[in-house]
């Protein structure tokens, strides 16, 4: 196997877990690349659900699992997450989890940060998960950040709380009008979650060449989706970092000679969860079976996602924006009480067909839906596992993406287990 990108092509929650989790198998190595805790990644396992939120979904495999330098990491929920695998018989240490000494760690501050902008800005709030993402890569970009590699040094911390913290207790209490933070006790507090975190802390960027020189495989797993890219989703309704394939790159440490393809996921229909524009967003009975037939609930934050129809508009801006080169649709044993389905082929825009997602969200939101209706198959096809036997209806569907997208369909996920899946040849 070749080392692949997989990649979230709508607004996250495609499902990229479990086909992390099932690809694998086949891997050596399973990178994370950007994003922190507000990933929510499922993987179903003999009937039992393990989530993941900054550990890559190669764990359940026992694969090398790596945190790029990319991402933004709270330690505290970072070392809950080992306690909870330990807790489910998966052990993680040193010796198949690295953590980058360059990745940038989550303070208090900017949890309370994130969710005191939220308060302040009302009905416009963008409907962050308040993990502290957003203020944390915000730090990285003005260079008040602290990175793996400061934490495990204490006199380095030290030295970095005490320029920060007075500015951050600034803002917090005099802007935000909400709590402040003790510069001892955070101290004292990250302190102990450095010793339990620094033999994991490595130049992760040098494990990686070693692995691409042994040939081993790489899978780089992807956070959000394409469209809450900082600068390709819908801004600025998106999360913090680059979430499209080439940040495997620049958020894992490898050069672009080390990527081999890009597997993009693509839920059978839409949703969405946070406040921005959703043009083929449904607020109907349909919408609101979808929601219920695919549990559609965040699984960080547990709200409730916003349901809509495929839309190819939003599919071919990834195949465009992240070099898709085979496509994954999951979920669609969900679409099989529907009588019709549609598919969104572009939108119209003052009078204006366009197929194309403008960058203008006003004009995003005034985008009508251009649809085409195809025959539901009304059929639970969870047991199924061979593409022929997936009823001509279905096949007529996913047939249908092919045409709309020009990116082959290489595999069909069709309930949230691991076998649960068909691979097509
Ligand atoms: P943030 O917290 O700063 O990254 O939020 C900014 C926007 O990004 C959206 N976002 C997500 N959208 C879908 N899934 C995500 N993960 C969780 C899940 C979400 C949850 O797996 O279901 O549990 O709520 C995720 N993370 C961030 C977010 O909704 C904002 O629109
Ligand atoms: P991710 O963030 O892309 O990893 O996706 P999430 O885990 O947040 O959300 C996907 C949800 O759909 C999870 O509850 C999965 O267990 C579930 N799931 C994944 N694939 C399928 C599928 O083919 N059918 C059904 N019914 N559920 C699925
Ligand atoms: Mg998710």
């Amino acid at each position: 196997m070749a080392n692949i990108v997989i990649i979230g092509t709508q607004w996250g929650d495609e499902g990229k877990g479990k086909l992390v989790d099932l690809l694998a198998a086949d891997a050596d190595v399973v990178v994370r690349f950007q994003g922190g805790n507000n990933a929510g990644h499922t993987m179903v396992v003999d009937g039992e659900q393990f989530i993941s939120h900054l550990i890559p979904s190669g764990i359940l495999q026992k694969k090398t699992c790596i945190i790029g330098n990319g991402l933004v990491v709270d330690p505290e929920v970072l070392l809950g997450e080992i306690d909870y695998l330990a807790g489910k018989g998966i052990s993680v240490g040193p010796d198949n989890l690295m953590i980058s000494d360059r990745a940038h760690v989550i303070m208090p501050y900017h949890k309370l940060v994130d969710n005191g902008r939220e308060k302040m800005k009302g009905d416009k709030k963008i409907g962050t998960t308040g993990r502290g993402i957003g203020p944390c890569y915000e730090d990285k970009a003005t260079r008040r950040g602290v990175r793996f590699v400061d934490l495990i040094d204490p006199e380095s911390f030290q030295e970095r709380l005490k320029t920060i913290v007075p500015e951050k207790n600034f803002y917090l209490d005099k802007f935000l009008n909400t709590e402040t933070v003790d510069q001892e006790t955070i101290r004292s507090q990250y302190m102990g979650f450095a010793q339990r975190l620094k033999p994991y802390v490595t130049n992760v960027s040098v494990a990686l060449q070693k692995a691409c020189k042994a040939g081993q495989c790489i899978l780089f797993e992807g956070a959000q989706g394409t469209h809450l890219d900082i600068d390709h989703g819908t801004y600025p309704f998106v999360t913090s970092s680059n979430t499209v394939s080439g940040n495997a790159c620049g958020g894992g440490g490898v050069g672009p000679k080390d990527i081999n393809g890009v597997l993009g996921i693509v839920k059978a229909y839409t949703t969405r969860v946070g406040a921005g524009p959703f043009p083929s967003e449904l607020f109907d009975e349909i919408g609101d079976q979808i929601q219920k037939s695919g549990a559609e609930f965040g699984a960080t934050t547990g709200r409730r996602r916003r349901c809509g129809w495929l839309d190819t508009v939003i599919l071919n801006n990834a195949v465009r924006l992240n070099g898709l080169t085979g496509l994954a649709i999951t979920k669609l044993d969900v679409l099989g009480e529907l009588d019709e389905l549609k598919i969104c082929t572009a939108y119209s825009l003052n009078g204006e067909v366009i197929d194309e997602v403008p960058a203008n969200l006003n004009h995003l939101a005034a985008c009508k839906p251009v649809y085409e209706t195809l025959p539901g198959w009304r059929q639970n096809i969870r047991a199924i596992r061979r593409y022929e036997d997936l009823p001509e209806l279905a096949r007529q569907y996913l047939s249908r993406i092919e045409a709309l997208t020009g990116v082959p369909i290489q595999i069909v996920s069709v309930g949230p287990g691991r076998d649960e899946t068909i691979v097509l040849n």
